[in-house]
């Protein structure tokens, strides 16, 4: 490994947070140095790592020695929709083991939240109102249907069925599962739609999910049917969920992710009293959660391993 301690210049949480990064890298990349993004004292050709949220437009593009862009976040769009990024330069994935327990645990959260009418209980507290009633399934009657099936969507899949879900997932391409009834390609969605009572969405953005739910594949879902998001605010025509939600078509949906972010405040999903809102949680890890990983993504470039959990742009995630 490298003596001379290379720089990471740091975009995640604010200046603020530099002290716990500098603490957390030290833990595991000791020969890291880690300095905040506006460092003016860092000389652009000196900067070799990046770990970003939402990097301004152009600004990655100014550092012509760059090694490697971290994600700070589990996607990668916020970096990737920079026109000027320089596109040979490889991107890491946050897959950081708390990103990926977070958003399983907000996915059982959602999921028990629509299966139980979490919000029917909600609304009869405001009231004042002792309403027993009694849900219309148990987790062993819900069919769960994860649409993504990478890292956070395989493990969600095994939170869900532990829980007694009968759970089913659609992904780009074929995958096995064990537990989990595997639907792939666009020719298999919609005898997958059709078999799920509450579909959890955790697609990237990419041209082929931009607009995926649509009306027409809303009306696929069973009539009572609950949606739940937590990959990207593109994946679904938001007109289009109301619109069912509206009809009775769907029982209620439970949303992390929009488009756009933040959601803005005269949008009607707030007030819509069959939709969850909240803004963008799902996926939180800790500092030193994500300095591991970062850790062991550099442990294999320096080994001159590939790197892992790297972007691919030809799938575009
Ligand atoms: C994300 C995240 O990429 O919150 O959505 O990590």
């Amino acid at each position: 490994m490298d003596t001379v301690r290379e720089i990471i210049l740091v975009k995640s949480g604010g200046e603020a947070a530099i002290p716990e990064w500098r603490r957390a890298f030290a833990e595991v990349v000791p020969n890291l140095d880690v300095r905040w993004w506006d460092d003016a004292s860092v000389h652009p050709d000196a900067v070799r790592y990046v770990l970003v949220w939402q990097p301004e437009p152009g600004r990655i593009a100014r550092y012509r020695s760059l090694r490697v862009i971290f994600s700070s976040g589990a996607g990668v769009d916020h970096i990737t929709c920079d026109p000027d990024l320089p596109r040979y330069l490889p991107i890491v994935r946050m897959a950081s083991d708390e990103t990926i327990q977070t958003v399983c645990e907000y996915v059982c959260l959602g999921v028990l939240a629509i299966q139980r009418d979490l919000r029917r209980m909600i609304a009869a507290q405001a009231a004042c109102l002792w309403e027993e009633f009694e849900p219309p399934r148990t987790a062993f009657q819900t069919r769960v249907g994860i649409m993504g099936l990478g890292n956070i969507g395989a493990s969600s899949a095994r939170m869900l069925h532990a829980l007694g879900y009968q759970v089913a997932g659609w992904a780009r391409s074929p995958k096995s599962l064990d537990g989990v009834r595997c639907f792939s390609g666009v020719t298999e969605l919609d005898a997958f739609l059709t078999q799920t009572d509450i579909l959890v969405g955790l697609l990237p953005d990419t041209v082929e999910t931009r607009g995926l739910l649509d009306a027409r594949r809303i009306a696929m879902l069973p009539r009572g049917a609950g949606v739940l998001n937590a990959g990207r605010g593109t994946l679904i025509v938001m007109p289009d969920l109301i619109a069912a939600l509206d009809a009775g078509h769907l029982s209620s949906a439970f949303v992390d992710v929009f488009d756009p972010e933040p959601l803005p405040p005269d949008h009607p999903a707030w007030r819509h009293p069959r939709i969850t809102v909240t803004s963008h949680v799902a996926a939180f890890a800790s500092r030193p959660a994500r300095a591991r990983h970062v850790a062991a993504a550099l442990a294999a470039y320096w080994r001159g391993d590939e790197l892992p959990h790297r972007y691919q742009p030809e799938r575009g995630y």
